[in-house]
């Protein structure tokens, strides 16, 4: 991509309004704007880092065994009369009427809609297990949105819901779950701990919230020191493998709480406890028939019984999740993007626009490395070269080449990695091969 042609409008000064990190860099690194408060537009830049988070959490739960539908953001009052939760959910639900009067609402999450779905279709646990996920808009109308996309109104959330004929299936559902989100946040480049929560206004007794670590993280929590010394990525929730083992030994090394589980000091010190501060970017609960039971969603069980089937379901807040990164991965001069999920992986500036030779040179670069595969911001602008640098750290892309006059009659180019600031000079007909890896 073209500076020169894309929408990229970062801002120089600090945002007054934005008080912590990852709003103001998301902010100045025009990935996106507010229009209401609690509700933002992506911008070209932001939206395509929203869509590789989308991505990867989409191919952890396929790879978990989850199929992808969509679902709508409209849905209608009378399914959550049936769950008795139309009454419950209070001012955070935004209320709607239609043109005939009937009573709609714009989704705060979907147990109700997913599990009319199902009622209607299944009824034999021949055709269980099932887990139903869509990634889409919700909106809450929280009292105090802030910290930019953190605590949103509209939000992205992909939700997952799991149907099981027995409790003890229901567990493996949630264990599979609980594995692919591990799997998720360090493919997304950042360490969440699993912690045991409460479960709000979902309901159910089995439930743990995803913590990223951040000094300005909302909730606080007490993890084991050792945390660090697990991979995820060794457990893999589709073979079918029991995962019990799995979950309990990351869930007493991590031995993470919050207030309301909080350990009293003495045993901190003997669990060799820390505390800290964090964001939810996952929570995922187990509640048996909480919504099968009032709703009738039942089964005939191989016994010939009926029976409400066994549910759960699995949020991750994937707008969120792109602040929560920014908020983990950022220094002084911007954000400092995981190649998983950087917008480009290279950022190619141009200092000499006014040279024929070496535009040509550079314009050689951009298209060799887009025709490899690799996706470049190509700052081709006639602009000073401070501005070019500062703005390139700003939007914090893993790579940086840089081409000037020097340099190419030299014949050599300036590879700069982003997050550990390392330069180094690659010869002009290698740096596409050393940016490759071929
Ligand atoms: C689980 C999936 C649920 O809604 N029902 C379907 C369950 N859980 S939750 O904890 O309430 O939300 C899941 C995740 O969504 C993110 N999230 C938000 N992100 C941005 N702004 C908000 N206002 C907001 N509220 C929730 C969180 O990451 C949460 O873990």
């Amino acid at each position: 991509m073209r500076l020169s042609r894309y929408f990229l409008p970062t801002l120089k000064e600090t945002p007054a309004d934005a008080q912590i990190a990852s709003h103001r860099l998301m902010l100045r690194a025009g990935m996106i704007r507010q229009g209401a408060a609690g509700i933002y537009s992506w911008l070209p830049l932001g939206h395509r880092v929203l869509k590789k988070v989308e991505a990867i959490v989409r191919e952890e739960q396929d790879q978990a065994g989850a199929l992808e539908m969509l679902m709508p953001t409209i849905q209608s009052a009378d399914l959550w009369s049936e769950s008795g939760r139309y009454d419950d959910y209070g001012k955070e639900m935004l209320r709607i009427e239609d043109r005939h009067g009937r009573k709609m609402l714009f989704g705060p999450t979907n147990e109700e809609l997913i599990t009319d779905i199902f009622r209607r279709e299944i009824k034999s646990y021949k055709d269980l297990p099932k887990n139903l996920y869509h990634i889409q808009w919700k909106f809450r109308d929280e009292i105090r949105p802030r910290f930019g996309v953190m605590r949103g109104r509209e939000f992205l959330m992909k939700d997952a819901y799991s149907f099981d004929l027995s409790a003890e299936d229901g567990v493996k559902s949630y264990n599979a779950m609980f594995v692919a989100y591990l799997r998720t946040f360090a493919r997304l480049g950042v360490k969440a701990i699993p912690m045991r929560a409460d479960t709000g206004p979902i309901g159910g007794d089995l439930s743990h919230e995803f913590i990223v670590l951040a000094e300005t993280g909302e909730s606080e929590v007490y993890f084991d020191k050792g945390f660090n010394d697990f991979d995820p990525m060794a457990a893999n929730p589709s073979d079918g493998e029991n995962l019990q083992p799995v979950v309990d030994q990351w869930t007493s090394l991590y031995a993470a709480t919050d207030e309301m589980h909080e350990p009293d000091s003495a045993q901190a010190v003997g669990k060799n406890l820390v505390q800290g501060r964090g964001i939810e970017v996952g929570h995922i609960f187990f509640f048996g028939d909480k919504y099968s039971k009032p709703m009738k969603a039942e089964v005939q069980g191989p016994d010939g019984k009926t029976v409400a089937v066994q549910m759960g379901s699995y949020g991750v807040g994937v707008s969120r999740l792109v602040g929560a990164i920014i908020e983990a991965c950022h220094d002084e001069n911007g954000i400092v993007w995981p190649e998983s999920v950087a917008p480009f992986k290279v950022g190619l500036i141009n200092l000499a626009t006014k040279d024929e030779a070496c535009t040509a040179a550079c314009d050689k670069i951009y298209a060799d490395l887009s025709g490899a595969g690799i996706e470049v911001l190509y700052d081709d602008r006639a602009t000073g070269a401070g501005a070019k640098f500062s703005n390139m750290d700003l939007i914090g892309l893993p790579w940086q080449i840089v081409l000037g006059n020097r340099g190419f009659q030299n014949g050599i180019v300036e590879l700069k990695n982003r997050a550990t600031g390392e330069r180094e000079e690659v010869a002009i007909d290698e740096i596409v091969a050393r940016v490759t890896g071929n």
